[in-house]
C-alpha cells in the first residue's frame, strides 16, 4: 500500500486548554512522524508526495468564506499586535441569531469554530491545506487503480464541518476526498469513521445526501467529546435519511463489543455498495490513549483492518486521531497490514 506523506505537517503545532491550563496540544507533530517511521519499519510500501490541489477542491466540502477565513485569520490576528496562537473565546450559542459574520477577528474565530481546540498559528494554513492535498492525492491513487492508499494526514479533519473548525481539525480531509471521488465519477461513496470521537463534521457535511453514506463508531456522546452529536437516532435528513449510521459505544468498550459494532457497520457499508470507501482512521480507541476511554489493544487493529478489507471496495485510509503514545504507529499501521493480509 502506498502512503502519501509531507513534512509540511510540522508547520502546525499549537496549544490547547487542558483541564483549564494552556499547554502544548495533544495533537503534536511527533504523531505523524511516529506513524511514518512505522510505515518505513514494516515496509508497508512506497511513500508518495502530495500534489497541490487548491481551494476549488476544498470548497466542495466547505464554504468559500470559511476557506478564506482560514487563509487570512493569522494575518487579521497579528494586525492587532498579537503573536500567540489565535483561539476563539465567544460563540453564537442557541438563543443568539449568529447569522452575520462579525468584522472583528475575535468574532470571526467564534463564528467559524465549534470549540477552542483548533489554534491558528503563522504556518497552520500551509499544514492544513497540505493535509487535505494528501487525502486528495490518495484518492487519485485509487482512481489510477490502486486498491488502497494511506493518506498520513495531519492535522486531522473529521470534526471540521462546512463552516467551522474544532477538535484539532480545520479542513475535513475525508469529506474533501469523498467529494473528489464523486467529482471523478463515482456515484456512491461511503465514509467509515473509526476514530474514538464522533466525526461530527463529516456527518453534517453529508447529512441530507444519499450519495455519501456516513458510518461512525465512537464513544457515546453523553460522556465523550464532541458531546453534542453522535447519537444513534441521527439517521440523516430528507433524501439523506437512512444514510447516516451512528454506533455509540460505552466507556471501557473492548474489542469483543467493538467488533460486533464494526460488523454491523461493515454490513451497512456492503449494502450501500460504494465505489470508494474512505476510512477516517483514528487510533485513539487504544487502551492507553490519554484523552479517550476505549480499551482496544494493538492486535485488535490487525483484526480491524481485516474486517474493513472484507467490505471489498477500493479504500482510502485517512489519518485522524490517536495521541501521545508510542503505539500510535504500531496501531495505525496494524490496520493497514491487516487490510493487506486479508486482500492478499
Ligand atoms: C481528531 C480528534 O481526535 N480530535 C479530538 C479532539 C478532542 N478534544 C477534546 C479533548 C478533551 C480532553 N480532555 C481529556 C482530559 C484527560 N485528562
Ligand atoms: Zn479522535
Amino acid at each position: 500500500m502506498l502512503t502519501v506523506f509531507s513534512a509540511n505537517h510540522r508547520l502546525h503545532h499549537g496549544t490547547e486548554l487542558k483541564d483549564g491550563v494552556l499547554k502544548p496540544s495533544f495533537e503534536q507533530p511527533s504523531r505523524a512522524d511516529t506513524v511514518y517511521d512505522r510505515v518505513r519499519t514494516v515496509g508497508l510500501g512506497d511513500i508518495v508526495s502530495p500534489q497541490a490541489f487548491g481551494r476549488a477542491c476544498y470548497v466542495k466540502a466547505h464554504s468559500e468564506r470559511y476557506v478564506h477565513f482560514l487563509e487570512t485569520a493569522w494575518q487579521q490576528w497579528t494586525a492587532l499586535g498579537r503573536s500567540h496562537d489565535a483561539l476563539p473565546l465567544v460563540w453564537p450559542v442557541r438563543d443568539l441569531a449568529g447569522e452575520r459574520v462579525p468584522r472583528h477577528i475575535d468574532g470571526q474565530l467564534g463564528f467559524y469554530a465549534m470549540d477552542a481546540g483548533a489554534p491558528i498559528t503563522a504556518t497552520t494554513w500551509q499544514a492544513v491545506k497540505t493535509s487535505a492535498d494528501l487525502a486528495l492525492t490518495g484518492l487519485e491513487l485509487l482512481d489510477q487503480g490502486q486498491q488502497a492508499a494511506f493518506a498520513l494526514c495531519r492535522p486531522p479533519g473529521h470534526h471540521a464541518a462546512r463552516e467551522y473548525m474544532g477538535g484539532y481539525c480545520y479542513l475535513n480531509n475525508a469529506a474533501i476526498a469523498a467529494e473528489h471521488a464523486l467529482t471523478r465519477g463515482a456515484a456512491k461513496v461511503a465514509v467509515l469513521d473509526v476514530d474514538f470521537h464522533h466525526g461530527n463534521g463529516t456527518q453534517t457535511i453529508f447529512y441530507d445526501r444519499p450519495d455519501v453514506l456516513f458510518v461512525s463508531l465512537h464513544g457515546e456522546p453523553a460522556d465523550s467529546y464532541p458531546y453534542f452529536s453522535g447519537y444513534a437516532d441521527e439517521l440523516g435528513a430528507g433524501a439523506g435519511e437512512g444514510f447516516n449510521l451512528n454506533l455509540p459505544l460505552p466507556k471501557g468498550t473492548r474489542w469483543a463489543a467493538y467488533q460486533q459494532a464494526l460488523e454491523q457497520a461493515c454490513a451497512r457499508l456492503r449494502r450501500h455498495a460504494p465505489e470508494v470507501l474512505v476510512v477516517s482512521l483514528g487510533v485513539d480507541t487504544f487502551k492507553d490513549d490519554p484523552i479517550s476511554h476505549f480499551q482496544l489493544d494493538s492486535p485488535d487493529y490487525l483484526a480491524m483492518g481485516r474486517m474493513i478489507a472484507a467490505v471489498g471496495v477500493p479504500t482510502l485510509f485517512v489519518m485522524e486521531g490517536g495521541y501521545m503514545v508510542d503505539e500510535i504507529g504500531i496501531n495505525a499501521v496494524n490496520v493497514l497490514t491487516g487490510f493487506e493480509e486479508a486482500r492478499g
